[in-house]
């Protein structure tokens, strides 16, 4: 798909059409340029050799986990995959907890074990992501089932890329939902690439979306590097969960603007293809949508940015000097006792 073709696809007018107010419409763009800056900073640090393991951006995806993550509730359940750092920031997970997962310290959810995004937290209800590609599926399924089974009635959301549509697990998670009208949200995020493989060798179907009739569920396709055409279609989904009418599957469609992690240089990419993409940039769609409104002047926008780097700075000071685990914790946490 190219982005001509995306822009095409359902596209909100504006905040106010998708009952964002102005608070609202900040907040996505903060932890959209949040992400963005976090990834920046971070490629910097990877080429340093300041981080452990492997780094993952989320460039290009930010409308997509930012305001899809903001169309649910505290108490919702999510499980946000590798490019899905935008919706750790709006679950709460702190700048300064992803600095340090990066650099494997010991004060993280995984206490240094593994790095990249493997960022979870029982109180803000959000699970870890899972390396095997789909897992997350029936994973948060599972949620979505003990909410309706306990009549809690939070909604449960989670994410798959392109490639792992291809996945047993996705047809299996998703089917189990249907059947059972379980409070469940899918958001396929379509990037156009699963590593060096294009969306021509992973799929035959015309939109990913148009999956969701085989299973009997609502499918929509957006352009997913409009944030409030995200959100329009995330929060029709969760509303449509907490109703009780059942499970829904949202295709984002963009691009992955950077190699699969920082090691690949992506050079299978055509560059025409990344130049036509970088003209739909979300951080600079959701800026013109913001200015069009006249909902923040420059002195704002500078000082939101102003505050961005600044907590950026912290966090990161914090993360390097927080420390390493113990030697002796190798193998705790490892097994169940
Ligand atoms: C079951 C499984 N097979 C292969 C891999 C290795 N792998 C990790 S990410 C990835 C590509 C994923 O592509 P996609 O699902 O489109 O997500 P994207 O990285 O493009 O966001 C592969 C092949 C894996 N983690 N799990
Ligand atoms: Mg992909």
């Amino acid at each position: 798909m190219t982005p001509s073709d995306s822009v095409l696809l359902s596209s909100a007018r504006s905040f106010v059409d998708v009952g964002l107010t102005r608070d609202d419409a900040l907040k996505i763009y903060y932890y959209m340029r949040l992400a963005r800056e976090i990834d920046n900073r971070s490629i910097a640090l990877y080429r340093q050799g300041r981080l452990s393991g492997a780094l993952y951006t989320g460039v290009g995806n930010e409308a997509t986990a930012v305001a899809s993550a903001y169309a649910l509730e505290d108490g919702d359940a999510i499980c946000p995959m590798h490019r899905d750092l935008g919706a750790q920031l709006v679950r709460g997970t702190s700048p300064q907890e992803v600095f340090a997962n990066y650099m494997g310290k010991a004060d993280t959810s995984s206490r240094g074990k593994d790095s990249s995004l493997h960022i979870g937290s029982v109180e803000r209800r959000v699970f870890s992501l899972i390396s095997h590609l789909g897992s997350m599926i029936p994973l948060t399924v599972g949620a979505a089932l003990a909410s309706q089974l306990t009549d809690r009635n939070y909604v449960a959301m989670t994410y798959v890329g392109d490639g792992a549509t291809s996945i047993g697990d996705f047809h299996e998670g998703l089917n189990f939902a249907a059947v059972r009208r379980l409070p469940f949200v899918l958001i396929i995020e379509n990037n156009q690439y699963a590593y060096s493989t294009p969306t021509s060798l992973q799929f035959a179907c015309e939109k990913l979306s148009s999956r969701a009739k085989g299973y009997g569920i609502p499918g929509e396709q957006v352009d997913g590097t409009d944030a409030v055409a995200v959100y329009a279609a995330a929060r029709r989904a969760v509303q449509r969960a907490r109703a009780g009418e059942g499970a829904s599957l949202i295709e984002t469609v963009t691009m992955r603007m950077r190699g699969h992690s920082e090691h690949d240089k992506a050079e299978y990419v055509p560059p025409e293809l990344l130049e036509a993409w970088a003209k739909k940039d979300p951080i600079h769609r959701m800026e013109t949508l913001l200015t069009e409104t006249g909902w923040w002047s420059g002195e704002e926008r500078t000082a939101m940015e102003n505050r961005i780097f600044q907590e950026i700075d912290e966090a990161l000071v914090a993360a390097e000097n927080s420390p390493m685990p113990a030697p002796e914790k190798a193998l705790t946490d490892v097994y169940a006792d």
